[in-house]
């Protein structure tokens, strides 16, 4: 997704009703501290438009962050955040599950787990809680660049096996730092949330661009590429199982009403561009 717009539209907290929203949604699960709203900020280009904290229990609301007019990332609170009061806990744990169960628009849940770290209690009881309840997590493995390289795999498959995963449970490193896992987090995304008419487009600018290179998502972790449900509770394993797994294509634009830019206003553009450079010599 190439990002044009991001916008912090609704904020909900334990009274509130989950908004009935125009587009498809995708929540980011997971404990306080594991990089949910970091995460969200890398995805969106941003440094700071979701709150983040050294301290847990930052985000303590469900936010959720409207894109491009096209689409929503969902930030949810962390669970298993040891200074809250039972109370506090319960709260935010009826929250989420609210959300869970409410929101007509939700594509897929990420859960998203320390890398470097076996999961906790706590994350397995969510992983098989979201299982029962129909949703296919996808894992995110978050903060790579405290690991070394070399140790990667071994960990996200400590992850694989600590949460008992089902079989073809994607899980995807990020670092929020190095902002390594971004395009394939996004092009997982892409083909969860946009209409076929649009990937295709995206399909056919990126071969036109001449690009050749392929990089498997499912070659970072050796997992195979499947991903969440979609509306209507099929798997929804997207691009990812058709195998292309590179980065969305650049040159998509969005207006603000989620539909790619007219071709017009791309060759208005090149001619732009052109008019600038009227050599077409690149400058040095
Ligand atoms: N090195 C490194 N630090 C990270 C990364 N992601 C998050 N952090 C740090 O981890 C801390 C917690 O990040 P947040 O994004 O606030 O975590 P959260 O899951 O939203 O936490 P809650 O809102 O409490 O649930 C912050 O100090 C971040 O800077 C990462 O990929 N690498
Ligand atoms: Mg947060």
């Amino acid at each position: 997704m190439v990002i044009k717009s991001v916008n912090l539209e609704t904020v909900c907290g334990v009274t509130s009703e989950i908004p009935e929203n125009p587009y498809y949604e995708v929540a980011f699960a997971g404990k306080s501290n594991v990089g949910k709203s970091s995460l969200i900020n890398g995805l969106m280009n941003r440094k700071a438009l979701a709150r983040t904290s050294s301290q847990p229990g930052k985000t303590q609301t469900i936010n959720f962050y409207n894109v491009n007019d096209a689409m929503y990332l969902v930030d949810l609170p962390g669970y298993g955040y040891a200074n809250a009061s039972v109370e506090i806990k319960a709260k935010w744990g009826k929250m989420i599950e609210n959300y869970l169960h409410t929101s007509q628009m939700l594509k897929a849940v990420f859960l998203l787990i320390d890398i470097r770290h076996d999961p906790s209690e706590n994350d397995e009881l969510m992983y098989s809680w979201m299982v029962s309840q129909g949703f296919a997590p996808i894992i995110i493995a978050t903060k790579l660049d405290k690991i070394p390289r070399t140790k990667v795999k071994q960990h996200i498959e400590a992850i694989r096996r600590g949460l008992n995963v089902e079989p073809g449970t994607i899980i995807l490193p990020f670092s929020a730092e190095t902002k390594q896992g971004r395009d394939e987090i996004w092009e997982l995304i892409d083909s969860l949330v946009l209409p076929e008419e649009v990937l295709q487009e995206m399909e056919t600018a990126k071969a036109q661009s001449g690009s050749s290179k392929t990089q498997g998502t499912s070659g970072k972790d050796g997992s195979s590429a499947v991903a969440g449900k979609d509306a209507d509770g099929n798997n929804a394993a997207g691009n990812g199982a058709k195998g292309s797994q590179e980065a969305p294509a650049k040159k998509a634009r969005w207006k603000s009403t989620g539909k790619p830019v007219a071709k017009k206003t791309l060759k208005q553009q090149a001619k732009k561009k052109s008019k600038n450079n009227p050599s077409g010599k690149k400058r040095k």
